[in-house]
């Protein structure tokens, strides 16, 4: 018979004694976030059909507004999570404080961070977003999560990924053990797998930034930025720019095809020049992926996964993608 392919919960058991991660608790665990994930994407295929575009006009703890979409997202992974017996507590993007799990609900030893929907500003224009996470044991002896068992160093993570809603829904995850890539197949409901042990290029031919930002720059930032504008990739032709403005469409293409995503610090407000994206629940779970894969992640000094979160929402600088490229931004952004 053809091959009719391999599901995720198929591939996460068949590689199981390779994975710390991969107990019975973690399959529950994925097998509800890719539950969570499909029912978002059958919300964001019919985006333009419903009731279901624009703002809410609230804020969220960003001081962002907050889509429909957004807090449909979230509210589909809290209330899946928060069932699945396997989660201590939750963090997520658009909650300012840690989620808890209701006391009459079972609790497991699963830490779960994640941006449900990444990228939102896109929802109205019909391009790509993601939901984006992160996953750590819970080490305080507690039964409930507390603050503390959130704040913690990248290389912790057991397990991290993303869903990509674009032309497909992709889920690309690693549990420390090779990074895969699955399509969602609609017609049978289920991911396939589709990128085995995803690779990213040593040096790529893109470069993704959103140079609007420029002026806001330090020389450092704008000299690592020129280099890519200025020098051959890997193909021996100048970098192309590619900036998609949800960071899970532009970190996918990267590493699939070779490239870096920067987000550097900035100065648009003068008293704390800092990044934009947020080291729990978007720049540490990419960084995961990107070093399985064999590329890096910076903040443009340090490796992203030896920063100890002090906050939940913390912002950091980020540099990811291809390993020469990411170390070419970083020692040109440390030069004094
Ligand atoms: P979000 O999580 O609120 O959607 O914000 C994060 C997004 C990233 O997906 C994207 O890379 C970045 O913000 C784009 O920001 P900017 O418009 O400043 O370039
Ligand atoms: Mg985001």
């Amino acid at each position: 018979m053809e091959n009719i392919g391999i599901t995720v919960t198929e591939h996460l058991l068949l590689h199981q004694t390779e994975s710390p991660a991969a107990t019975g608790q973690f399959t529950r665990l994925l097998t509800e976030l890719i539950f969570s994930a499909k029912i978002i994407s059958r919300e964001v295929n019919k985006a333009g059909l419903l009731d279901i575009m624009g703002l809410t006009g609230e804020v969220n703890v960003q001081g962002e507004q907050v889509r429909k979409l957004d807090e449909f997202a979230n509210r589909v992974l809290i209330y899946r999570l928060q069932r699945s017996g396997v989660i201590a507590a939750l963090s997520s993007e658009e909650n300012a404080d840690i989620i808890e799990v209701p006391d009459q609900l079972p609790k497991g030893n699963y830490i779960l961070v994640f941006d449900p929907l990444d990228g939102s500003a896109n929802v109205d224009v019909n391009i790509n977003i993601g939901t984006i996470f992160s996953i750590y044991r819970k080490k305080t002896a507690d039964a409930d999560g507390t603050t503390e068992d959130f704040l913690r160093y990248g290389y912790e993570q057991v397990a991290a990924g993303y869903f990509l809603y674009g032309t497909s829904t992709v889920l690309v995850y690693s549990t420390g053990n090779g990074v895969h890539g699955f399509t969602l197949d609609p017609s049978v409901g289920e991911f396939l797998l589709s990128h085995k042990n995803i690779q990213i290029p040593e040096k790529g031919k893109t470069y993704s930034i959103n140079e609007s930002n420029e002026m806001y720059w330090n020389e450092q930032t704008r000299n690592a930025v020129h280099y890519f504008k200025s020098n051959q990739n890997e193909r021996g032709k100048p970098y192309r720019a590619r900036y998609v403005g949800a960071l899970v469409a532009d970190f996918h293409r990267n590493m699939l095809e070779g490239g870096i995503f920067m987000y550097p610090a900035d100065m648009k407000d003068p008293t704390k020049p800092r990044g934009k994206l947020r080291l729990l629940c978007e720049a540490a779970p990419l960084a995961f992926l990107a070093e399985h894969a064999g590329g890096a992640a910076t903040d443009g000094y340090k490796r992203i996964l030896d920063i100890k979160a002090s906050s939940l929402h913390e912002r950091v600088p980020l540099f990811v993608g291809s390993r020469a490229d990411v170390e070419m931004a970083t020692a040109i952004l440390s030069k004094t």
